[in-house]
């Protein structure tokens, strides 16, 4: 009698584990997974600008129209936690200038980051990255009067650049890298 009890007990044992365990998968048949890739609702927070900037080629650009000197001006980029910009390439020239368009429907003479007023003729961006792409109108910089170190963009009828008086006042566009 005992051995019978016994190996019902382990009969049913054996029959629970079975029904327990995860069933295999016929050949060409496709498990589906416990959880479904895809329908996370965790939202992976990207990195953008703050409203009102423009993202380029991993920085955020912000033109603003009142007219200051370039130092007022550098100073108001600081306080929005960047700088004037600078400028590496055409692409970003032609971005920035867009990015002027848009917002004051004209090709307005502005302050960018450029400065030689530390020594003539090393010129600088006020953002610390280096200077090597430049977009100097003819003749320019020509620091006439022996007065201009500040660049200005979008100057004349090439649209390119120009060292001025950086007294003179001019709106700006700032450029701040995205974290
Ligand atoms: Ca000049």
């Amino acid at each position: 009698m005992k051995v019978l009890i016994v190996s019902l007990l382990v009969c049913a044992l054996m029959a629970l584990t079975t029904a327990a365990a995860v069933p295999e998968a016929e050949p060409g048949q496709k498990i589906e997974p416990l959880v479904q890739e895809g329908k996370s609702h965790i939202v992976k927070r990207s990195a953008s600008c703050p409203r009102g900037w423009t993202r380029y080629n991993g920085r955020c650009f912000l033109y603003v129209p009142k007219a200051m000197s370039w130092s007022n001006a550098e100073r108001n980029c600081q306080s929005l936690g960047g700088n004037l910009a600078s400028v590496h390439n055409v692409h970003e020239y032609h971005e920035i200038q867009r990015l002027i368009v848009k917002t004051s429907y004209g090709h307005k003479a502005t302050w960018i980051g450029g400065s030689d007023a530390q020594q003539k003729n090393i010129w600088l961006w006020s953002d610390s990255s280096r200077f090597i792409y430049v977009n100097w109108c003819r003749g320019e910089p020509n620091n006439f009067f022996g007065s201009q170190h500040c660049l200005q963009m979008n100057y004349g009828v090439g649209k390119c650049w120009d060292d001025a008086k950086c007294s003179v006042r001019r709106p700006f566009v700032c450029s701040k890298k995205i974290r």
